[in-house]
């Protein structure tokens, strides 16, 4: 390991190479991971990257913005079109500190966040006890109501809302396969005031591409997301809102059909600096990207490879939690299909090349570092070219491995043949 270290560190671009070739030789089968164009990896790599532009389009602390004023504006317009919005925030770094920014341009120290139990699919930001934001927020969760078929209990959430009158109730996931009655939660927020926030992270380009529901068509007031999960762009972050766009370092009053404005100031100055301009280019060009009907066809054909995948799983003996899915996501109780743990299924998966993820799944009793679930998904295999017929084999791959995962010499065999397969379908370029 020191010695690789060493080899490593003499020719840094050997490291790049090696993962070059670890991407192109295995199957991502990680939910929130996907290929951006070359296009996208392009306007990183830009002498954007040089530029520091504190503040907005037009309201700069910084001289010389005649260039990034320019990309702002037109990746604000993208997003907004895309996403059939008022005003878009393309600044946020990632999902990460975009929902925090929400939180804080509405929430005061001490008021309650209503979100999803995160064993039932919510996010580290929607309240665990390990973030920072919990610090400050206090969250209380609903969950699940039928684990067989994934239905939310929009009755707990209401009874909920109605005691703790939460200022944020928060819709989306990282780990729940079922679609959401964006109708049911926004009526039970308007009863109370609270702002609907959805974290569409996960589904971004699965509802930019019309195959999802958008929640601003059910009332929402909000959406947060990243950008390079199923919306296949750089690495970032995005808020979208409904209201009034006004300056955006004017101080307005705290009212909802202000949440652009609140929302910008909580962004800039609130909790960041500098935004990175090379990486909004990228975002410019990606959400142009997923404006395309190419880009409706692949979405579709996530989802179609998603079913068909969970299907087959669990023809194989797979216990898929909710028993299905309704986007990219399939979550697998892998101590009641296999008894064996996430962390170990993990690992197992990738020493044929098989890249997952360990998770908790609901009501998990098992430690997050090693729990019952494994998360996979279809973006990154769908934008490889993937139909149903290879979601077959990928099936079969897992089963094989899991079912003989202590002969090393037929998991060789299994590398191999993920490794060939691979080379059918290279990563676009
Ligand atoms: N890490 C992301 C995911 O994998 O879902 C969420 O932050």
């Amino acid at each position: 390991m020191v010695k690789d270290f060493k080899r490593a560190e003499k020719n840094i671009w050997s490291i790049v190479k090696d993962e070059e070739i670890r991407q192109a030789e295995g199957l991502e089968l990680i939910p929130s991971e996907n290929y951006a164009s070359q296009e996208v990896l392009k306007a990183l790599g830009t002498v954007f990257t040089n530029k520091y532009s504190e503040g907005y389009p037009g309201k700069r602390y910084y001289g010389g913005q005649e260039n990034t004023d320019l990309i702002e504006n037109i990746c604000i317009q993208k997003a907004e079109k895309l996403f059939k919005c008022d005003h878009a925030n393309v600044q946020p770094y990632s999902g990460s500190p975009a929902n925090l920014a929400v939180y804080s341009a509405w929430a005061n120290p001490g008021d309650t966040i209503l979100s999803m139990n995160l064993s039932h699919g919510g996010h580290l930001t929607h309240g665990s006890p390990l973030t920072f934001s919990s610090k400050i927020y206090k969250f209380i969760h609903y969950g699940i109501k039928n684990l067989e078929t994934g239905e939310i209990d929009y009755d707990e959430m209401e009874e909920l809302a109605l005691k703790y009158k939460p200022k944020i109730i928060v819709a989306g996931y990282s780990s729940y396969p079922r679609e959401l009655d964006y109708e049911k939660i926004s009526k039970i927020a308007n009863k109370i005031g609270a702002v609907a926030m959805a974290d569409i992270a996960h589904i971004a380009g699965l509802v930019a591409a019309g195959v999802l529901k958008n929640p601003f068509a059910y009332g929402f007031h909000v959406c947060t997301s990243t950008t390079h999960k199923t919306l296949r762009g750089p690495r970032g972050g995005l808020i979208l809102s409904k209201g009034v766009v006004s300056n955006p370092l004017s101080i307005v009053e705290k009212k909802i059909e202000n949440l652009p404005t609140l929302i910008d100031r909580a962004v800039f100055p609130g909790i960041q600096g500098g935004p990175h301009m090379n990486v909004i280019l990228a975002k410019a060009i990606a959400f142009e990207e997923a404006s395309s009907s190419d880009f409706k066809e692949y979405s579709n054909q996530i989802i179609k490879n998603s079913k068909y995948l969970a299907d087959k799983l669990m023809e194989k003996g797979f216990k898929i939690i909710t028993n299905g899915t309704d986007n990219h996501i399939i979550l697998i109780d892998m101590i009641k299909s296999f008894n064996i743990s996430g962390g170990n299924a993990e690992k197992i998966f990738d020493s044929i090349g098989l890249t997952t993820n360990k998770n908790v799944i609901p009501n998990d009793t098992r430690k997050p570092f090693d729990p019952s679930g494994i998360r996979i998904g279809t973006p990154a295999v769908t934008t490889r070219g993937m139909k149903e017929k290879d979601m077959e084999i990928i099936s079969q791959w897992m089963f094989d491995s899991i079912t003989h995962s202590d002969n090393e010499v037929y998991l060789k065999k299994l590398r191999l043949e993920v490794v060939n397969y691979c080379k059918k379908f290279p990563i676009p370029k």
